[in-house]
């Protein structure tokens, strides 16, 4: 017996019927964000970290001074949240102006 087109995927399949438009969604992916961290060390000056956090993250000195009392307390405080580039950015500039200064300051970056 001959089968009707029709049939052969039964009637709920889509067989390439040109009419029907299936919704797709949308997939905008956001990249992934990471975490700047700033940590405590021994010897590098109070004002040279409040300093940092002004030039690099653009606090107010209000906000670098409790910022850096944070780290100092705690060992360490994420001071901003940035796509993978402008993360790794800010670790190499902070990283480069502290080795300029014979700071030993540690700056790291991670995966939210
Ligand atoms: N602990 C340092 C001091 O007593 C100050 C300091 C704060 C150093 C924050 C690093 O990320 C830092 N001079």
């Amino acid at each position: 017996m001959i089968q009707h087109p029709m049939t052969l995927t039964g009637p709920k399949e889509d067989a390439g019927d040109p009419a029907v438009v299936v919704a797709t969604r949308p997939k905008t992916k956001r990249p992934p964000l990471y975490k700047v961290l700033l940590l405590n060390d021994d010897y590098t000056p109070m004002e040279f970290v409040v300093a940092v956090l002004e030039r690099f993250f653009g606090m107010s000195h209000a906000q670098a001074f409790e910022i850096m009392l944070t780290v100092h307390k705690k060992g360490l405080a994420v001071v901003g949240v940035f796509s993978h580039e402008i993360a790794e950015t800010k670790v190499a500039q902070v990283m480069d102006f502290a080795r300029r200064h014979q700071h030993p300051l540690q700056c790291t970056m991670e995966k939210e």
